[in-house]
């Protein structure tokens, strides 16, 4: 195991990233990890790389910091990592150190990779299925809860203040479903229990990050809702929205979080998939299951992956109709070897 405290003690300059199209577990995580080395580390000089953050997030301290690139293609130069940065500052100095987080394959970190491959050591810490195992150090235990919850795991309890606190708490609720999901445990619950000692405002926290949507978000999900289909006895149900229905809404993809989830609830159902078709043609989607199929291995047939109950895929630019054959297909081969 890691130990946070002897990497930082001999390090200048720390470099911190996660997966591209961050979610609440990512940005929890490298946010904690964040404020937990400037309120600790003087001489230290940490700095923070990631696409846009969702939106609810930024009420999380230090988010404005976030040195912001735009895109999702892997950037193998430090010499073209510039050109898709916000603003103006850009360390081509190699980091002393880079921690790399919620990101189970180096290519998922998009332009920041450019960033990885320069820096002197680099530190994973993960918790998906199918780590790669590309760092130098790595910290990876599988179908933990969170990466939050490891980072909470190797600090220093007492150097955690009220703002690492707030960001480790928001990553567990993302990637727990608010404590619900299965890779819970007793020892999240404890964690989690020790954050909300360090005084965080827990309702709000929870209020603004995870249930609230905006009122184009909750119109998409009415509109997946109403389209949706369920096939295998009821045992999948699916949904998708196309290009022109998101034209129609104003919505785009960060407007999608949740909705697979919310198909899964259907009574009956054990698995739910949701797909969107992405600007450049390509099909996104999201797998969410409550049984014993495993939806990494569904979603790594099709360039994608994750965990068991919940995982990401991507398909060519085909119909929308072959897209969801296709899925089903996958989805009962793995659910026949997985339930039987
Ligand atoms: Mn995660």
């Amino acid at each position: 195991m890691i130990n946070l405290d002897n990497e930082l003690k001999t390090v200048k300059s720390v470099a911190i990233a996660g997966h591209v199209r961050p979610d609440g577990d990512c940005v929890g995580s490298c946010m904690g990890l964040y404020n937990y080395i400037i309120n600790n580390y003087e001489g230290v000089k940490a700095d923070v790389y990631l696409n846009p953050i969702p939106s609810a997030l930024s009420i999380l301290k230090n988010t404005d910091k976030i040195i912001n690139y735009i895109g999702h293609d892997v950037i193998e130069s430090i010499d073209d990592f510039p050109k898709c940065i916000q603003g103006s500052y850009v360390n081509k100095n190699p980091y002393d150190l880079m921690f790399v987080l919620d990101c189970s394959d180096g290519k998922r970190l998009g332009p920041a990779y450019s960033l990885f491959k320069n820096a002197k050591r680099t530190i994973c810490i993960d918790h998906h299925m199918n780590n790669g195992q590309f760092a130098d150090e790595q910290y990876i235990i599988q179908d933990y809860s969170s990466t939050c919850e490891l980072i909470y795991n190797i600090a220093d309890y007492d150097k955690i203040d009220k703002s690492v606190a707030e960001c480790l708490y928001t990553g567990m609720v993302t990637d727990t479903g608010l404590f619900q999901y299965d890779c819970t445990s007793a020892d999240t619950m404890c964690a989690a229990g020790k954050l909300m000692d360090k005084g965080i405002d827990y309702s709000y926290l929870v209020e603004h990050t995870f249930f609230e949507k905006t009122y184009i978000q909750q119109k998409v999900l009415g509109k997946a809702l109403l389209k949706s289909n369920t096939v295998y006895d009821g045992k999948i149900i699916y949904s998708y929205i196309d290009l022109d229905e998101m034209e129609e809404l104003g919505a785009d993809p960060k407007d999608f979080e949740g909705i697979c989830e919310t198909l899964r609830e259907t009574k009956g159902v054990s698995i739910a998939f949701f797909m969107y078709r992405q600007k450049d043609g390509y099909i996104k989607g999201s797998l969410r299951g409550s049984d014993d199929t495993d939806l990494s291995k569904v979603a790594s047939n099709m360039n994608g992956g994750g965990h068991k109950k919940a995982a990401g895929f991507h398909l060519d630019n085909i119909p929308m109709e072959e897209a969801k054959e296709l899925v089903i297909k996958e989805i009962i081969k793995e659910y026949e070897i997985g339930n039987n």
